[in-house]
C-alpha cells in the first residue's frame, strides 16, 4: 500500500532511505492483522500467550529491566527560543535535537520491517479530532496503538482528506539509555524518539502528541489539551453531569473514570469517557465541552481487583496485553493487590523472590480497547463530545489537602491548579514518594512554558460565561502510621456528589482563605466505617501548612520570571493576605 497524499509518501520515503527497513508495511488496522502480529511476537518472544483458557486473547511482554516508565529526563521540547519550552522543559534547539537523534535513526531498522500507523486522536468524523502518523520498527507498538487509538485505514482516508498529520518517529534503537531521547519540534508538528519501547515513551499519538504537540497547537487554535480524565455521573433521576479530571500519573484517573458507585447509592451509574487525555473545546454557545482523543486504555496493574475497580478487573480478564506484571504457575497474570493466586514468576520472568522486590514492577501496565470496559460511554464516540459542569484536580497530598474544596471563581480556579503538588510514582523514571510542583497535572507533558500556559487558562475567562466550576480533590491523605484517611475507589463518588451539588446550587459550602469546604455533614458517610474526627481532618484547613505551602509556590512562579501572567501572581497574592489575616 501506498497513499495518494505526497506529503506523506514523500516523508516516508525519505525515513525508509535514513532507517533501511528490510520492509515497509501500512497498518490497515484489521483485526487479521492485528492477530498477524501477535503471533509474530509469541515467536519471537516478544509475547508470551497468557492463560488462554481463564484469559482468552490476553498476552505478556516483559520490557528490558532498564526501560520501564517515561523517561522525563531525556525528553525534549525543542523550539528557536529556550523561553517558549520554558522552566518546566528540558530544551534543545531544532537543530541540536534533529542532528542528536537523526545519527541515531540512520541504519536504525536495518533487518526489520518499518510500520506505518496512521492514526486519529478523537472520534474519525469529529471536528475536535486531529490525525497523526507513527512510523515504528516494534510491531509491540502497533498493537497497542492498535487497542488504544483509531487507527488504520479509516484515519488514513481522513489524514487524505485534511492534507495535515503529525509525524511521529520512533525507534526501539538498541535500549542503551544513553543513546534514548524524545524528542519533540512542536513548530513542525513533528515528533522523533529512540531507545524505548515503553509506553508514553513509545505510543506515540498519547502522551507525545495528545498533550505536548497538541498543547501547543491549542493554545495558537483557542482550546485545551489536558491531563485527564472524562466522565458522566448519572444520579437516580436521571440527570447526567460530566467533570474532567487532572491527576498526577498513577494518581487515580482510571480507577476514578470508571468506578463503581457504593452500595448506599443505589440508582447513581458512572459512564466513561476517557481516563487520561481530554480536548476541551467550546462550541457556538460557549459551552466547553470534551473529548477523548484515545479510544482505549494504558492502565496502571497493580491495586486493581474486584473492590478497587471491579470495572477494569474484568474488562483485563480477556483480550488485553500485560506489560511487566507477574505470572502464577498456571500462567495467569499477578500483581500486588491481585486478591487470588500467588506469583511464581517476577516482571523480569526469573522465579519469585519476595527479596528481589515486588512480582510486578510497580508501573506495570494492562493494556485494553475502551470497548472492553462495561462502563464505556455511549457518548465516547460522539464527534461534538460532552458538556463540562467541573473540573477537579487533584494529587497525592499526605499531610495537606483536605478531601475536596471548591475555587471561588475562575482566577482563583486556575491558581488552584496551577499550584497543585504531588507525591512522584513509579510512572516515570526518578525518585518515587518525593512531593514535586505538578501543576494541572502537566509537569511532564505540556508542550510548552508553563507561563504562557496559565495565560491561555486565564483567557478563557473572556471567551465564555458558561465555564465550568473548579474544584480540588485529594484523596490520599495518610495518617501518622501511613495508613490512608479516605477509602477512596468507589466511595469517591460521594465526594463528586458533593462537587455536582455545588454546580447545580444544591447545597451550601464553607468559605476558608483556599476556597469553599463542605460541612462535615455535607458529604455522605452511611454505610462507612469512618469516624467524625476522620471527617473533621479531611475537612479542615491547617493555616500554618498553606503558608508554608503558599510561600513555596511564590518560589516557583519566580522561576517562570516575567512569563507569569500579572493575573496570576495578584490572585496568588491575595490568597497569602487571606491567609496571613486568618492565622
Ligand atoms: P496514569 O495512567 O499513570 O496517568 O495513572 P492514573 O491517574 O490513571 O492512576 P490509576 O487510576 O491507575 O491509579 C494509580 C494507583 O493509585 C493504583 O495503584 C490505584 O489502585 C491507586 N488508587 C487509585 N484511586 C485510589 C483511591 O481513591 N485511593 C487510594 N488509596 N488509591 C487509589
Ligand atoms: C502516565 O504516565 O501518565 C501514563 C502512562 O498515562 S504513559 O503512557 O507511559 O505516559
Ligand atoms: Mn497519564
Amino acid at each position: 500500500m501506498t497513499t495518494k497524499l505526497s506529503a506523506l509518501q514523500r516523508w516516508v520515503d525519505e525515513v525508509a532511505a535514513r532507517t533501511q527497513p528490510e520492509t515497509i508495511h501500512w497498518c490497515t488496522g484489521s483485526d487479521d492483522e492485528y492477530q498477524q502480529l501477535v503471533d509474530l511476537m509469541v515467536e519471537d518472544g516478544t509475547l508470551s500467550p497468557l492463560n488462554q483458557e481463564t484469559y482468552p486473547n490476553c498476552y505478556l511482554h516483559l520490557s528490558d529491566p532498564t526501560d520501564v516508565a517515561r523517561v522525563e529526563h531525556l525528553t525534549y521540547v525543542c523550539t528557536e527560543e529556550p523561553d517558549d519550552a520554558g522552566p518546566n522543559n528540558n530544551w534543545m534547539s531544532p537543530a541540536d535535537g534533529h542532528a542528536r537523534v537523526d545519527a541515531l535513526f540512520d541504519g536504525a531498522m536495518q533487518g526489520r520491517t518499518m510500520y506505518v500507523i496512521p492514526y486519529c486522536m478523537g472520534p474519525i468524523t469529529s471536528p475536535y479530532s486531529r490525525c497523526g502518523v507513527e512510523i515504528t520498527d516494534s510491531p509491540y507498538v502497533v498493537v497497542n496503538m492498535k487497542l488504544m487509538t483509531r487507527m488504520g485505514s479509516a484515519a488514513l482516508e481522513r489524514i487524505e482528506r485534511d492534507g495535515k498529520f503529525v509525524r511521529g518517529l520512533h525507534s526501539t534503537g538498541d535500549l542503551d539509555p544513553e543513546r534514548r531521547f524524545i524528542m519533540h519540534f512542536p513548530d513542525e508538528l513533528y515528533i522523533k524518539s529512540i531507545g524505548s519501547g515503553y509506553g508514553g515513551n513509545a505510543l506515540l499519538g498519547k502522551k507525545c502528541h495528545a498533550l505536548r504537540i497538541a498543547s501547543w497547537q491549542a493554545r495558537s487554535e483557542g482550546w485545551m489539551a489536558e491531563h485527564m480524565l472524562i466522565m458522566g455521573i448519572e444520579n437516580p433521576e436521571g440527570e447526567t453531569h460530566y467533570i474532567a479530571c487532572a491527576f498526577p500519573s498513577a494518581c487515580g484517573k482510571t480507577n476514578l473514570a470508571m468506578l463503581i458507585p457504593p452500595h448506599s447509592m443505589p440508582g447513581w451509574k458512572i459512564h466513561t469517557l476517557g481516563d487520561d487525555i481530554a480536548w476541551l473545546h467550546f462550541d457556538d454557545d460557549g459551552c466547553l465541552r470534551a473529548i477523548n482523543p484515545e479510544s482505549g486504555y494504558f492502565g496502571v496493574v497493580p491495586g486493581t481487583n474486584e473492590e478497587t475497580n471491579k470495572n477494569a478487573y474484568d474488562m483485563i480478564t480477556r483480550d488485553t496485553i500485560f506489560t511487566n506484571v507477574a505470572r502464577t504457575e498456571d500462567n495467569e497474570p499477578w500483581w500486588e493487590g491481585k486478591a487470588d493466586g500467588k506469583p511464581a514468576y517476577d516482571w523480569r520472568g526469573q522465579p519469585y523472590d519476595p527479596s528481589q522486590g515486588k512480582a510486578a514492577h510497580p508501573n506495570s501496565r494492562f493494556t485494553v480497547a475502551a470497548t472492553n470496559n462495561p462502563s464505556y460511554s455511549e457518548l465516547a464516540d460522539a464527534p461534538e463530545g460532552v458538556p463540562i459542569s467541573a473540573i477537579v484536580f487533584g494529587g497525592r497530598r499526605k499531610r495537606l489537602a483536605p478531601l475536596v474544596y471548591e475555587a471561588r471563581d475562575w482566577k482563583h480556579g486556575v491558581l488552584v491548579g496551577a499550584s497543585a503538588g504531588s507525591e512522584t510514582t513509579a510512572a516515570a523514571i526518578g525518585e518515587v514518594g518525593v512531593i514535586r510542583r505538578d501543576p494541572m497535572a502537566m509537569k511532564p507533558f505540556c508542550g510548552y512554558n508553563f507561563g504562557d500556559y496559565w495565560r491561555h487558562w486565564l483567557s478563557l475567562e473572556e471567551r465564555s460565561d458558561k465555564l465550568p466550576k473548579i474544584f480540588h480533590v485529594n484523596w490520599f491523605r495518610q495518617d501518622d502510621d501511613g495508613n490512608f484517611l479516605w477509602p477512596g475507589f468507589g466511595e469517591n463518588l460521594r465526594v463528586l456528589k458533593w462537587i455536582i451539588d455545588r454546580c447545580e446550587d444544591r447545597v451550601g459550602a464553607r468559605e476558608t482563605p483556599i476556597g469553599y469546604l463542605p460541612e462535615p455533614d455535607d458529604i455522605d458517610t452511611a454505610e462507612l466505617d469512618i469516624s467524625a474526627e476522620t471527617m473533621r481532618v479531611l475537612s479542615s484547613v491547617d493555616l500554618d501548612r498553606w503558608r508554608i505551602e503558599n510561600a513555596h509556590f511564590a518560589t516557583y512562579l519566580d522561576s517562570f520570571g516575567e512569563r507569569v501572567p500579572q493575573e496570576l501572581r495578584d490572585e496568588h497574592e491575595r490568597v497569602a493576605s487571606e491567609l496571613d489575616k486568618a492565622s
